[in-house]
């Protein structure tokens, strides 16, 4: 049996205290995608393992590199190391990866039989790999900062698996929606439920926040995100065991007031929000997580300090920030250039506090 630390035996809960909006000493702060190819260290391990997916599947190398980020910088959060498409593979769509690109189905869901037979996978055998990582990962860490589980969103999920890949368009799932929208409100609501499953299952075996991925909802209109993308959702966050959440829309910066009116305990918000606006609008209600541009990181420290320090001024010192980039890191992020964010964000938002800023 594991024995669970309480949250308070954590060294560090900077996080969670500004995900309760909390007053903390300092803004914290993790990056979206922060254990990848822009470290030399990830690449090792990587090559190793053979393949991302060896990778992702091994609780001792997936446990590796969540912990690379923080040997390297001063992070205030893990989040364990694996992939939003891990659902759609336990549910038997034969994920790969092409050599140079992304993420590939062979079975791609494009018929009603196929769509119909789709069910839930039961986490604690199909995706038993990845609570084996979430267990390894938590111990590994021994309290030093929580430990971040997460998923795709039910609708994001949706569309790698009717897509079949990534997309520039998402043209099969529109169609799908236009044509049959029964079928696609049928995988999504298979897609809710495994992800309520999935979470549920993390957060027993030692996740202390989860957070939901939906980085193509702000592919959809404003009905259609409601309808398609929030209402799912909703329905997962109403069924998660008590833990802090944060639900990510990218480009969803039309919906904060409902999104964060979706029973989340935060919202992250893409660098295409302006935070002052988004504290206005939101920040009474949820804690806000972002939003530096992940393009930033390819340019000189003095940029990129100066950078970080206008985000953390725009959100100003109002308990509930937690700073991240406005989507995930980039490989072509340079190390040196996260140190320095790293150090400024935790040096800057000490002296706003103290109000020498
Ligand atoms: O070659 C490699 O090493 C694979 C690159 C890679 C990595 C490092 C992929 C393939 N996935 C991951 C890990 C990953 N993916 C994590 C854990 C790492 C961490 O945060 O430290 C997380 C949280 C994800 C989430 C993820 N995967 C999202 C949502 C977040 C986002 O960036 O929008 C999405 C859309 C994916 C799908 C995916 N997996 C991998 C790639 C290259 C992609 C994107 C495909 C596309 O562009 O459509």
């Amino acid at each position: 049996m594991e024995t669970h630390l309480q949250p308070t035996d954590l060294k560090n809960d900077t996080l969670l205290r500004a995900l309760a909006r909390e007053p903390t000493a300092y803004t914290p702060v993790w990056l979206m995608r922060q254990a990848g190819r822009y470290l030399p260290e990830y690449n090792a391990t990587r090559a190793r393992a053979g393949s991302f997916l060896k990778l992702a599947k091994s609780p001792a190398l997936a446990t590796e590199v969540a912990l690379q980020p923080l040997e390297r910088y001063p992070l205030d959060a893990a989040i364990l190391f694996s992939d939003i498409l891990t659902v759609p593979d336990a549910m038997g769509l034969g994920l790969y990866f092409a050599e140079g690109e992304g993420p590939r189905f062979e079975r791609p869901l494009r018929d009603e039989a196929a769509i119909a037979r789709l069910a839930v996978p039961d986490p604690a055998l199909e995706l038993r790999y990845v609570l084996d990582a979430v267990r390894e990962t938590r111990r590994a860490l021994a309290g030093r900062v929580p430990l971040i589980g997460f998923s795709g969103s039910p609708y994001t999920l949706a569309c790698y698996m009717i897509e079949g890949s990534g997309s520039n368009d998402w043209r099969h799932v529109k169609q799908m929606r236009g044509a049959r929208p029964d079928l696609l409100h049928r995988i999504l609501d298979v897609n809710a439920r495994s992800v309520t499953d999935y979470l549920n299952a993390q957060i027993e075996a030692g996740a202390q926040v989860v957070m939901l991925f939906d980085t193509w909802g702000g592919s959809l209109n404003t009905a259609d995100y409601e309808e398609f993308s929030l209402a799912y959702m909703r329905q997962v966050l109403a069924a998660l065991r008590p833990a802090p959440s944060i639900v990510f829309t990218k480009d969803g910066g039309a919906w904060l007031e409902s999104i964060a009116a979706s029973g989340c305990s935060a919202v992250g918000l893409d660098w295409t929000v302006d935070p002052r606006e988004a504290r206005r609008r939101i920040g009474g209600k949820v804690a806000l997580q972002g939003n530096l541009d992940p393009a930033v990181l390819t340019t000189p420290d003095a940029n990129v300090r100066e950078q970080a320090r206008r985000v953390l001024d725009a959100f100003g010192t109002a308990p509930g920030h937690i700073f991240n980039l406005g989507h995930g890191i980039s490989p072509q992020a340079r190390p040196d250039a996260v140190a320095a964010l790293v150090d400024e964000v935790r040096a800057y938002s000490k002296k706003l506090r103290t109000g020498h800023g």
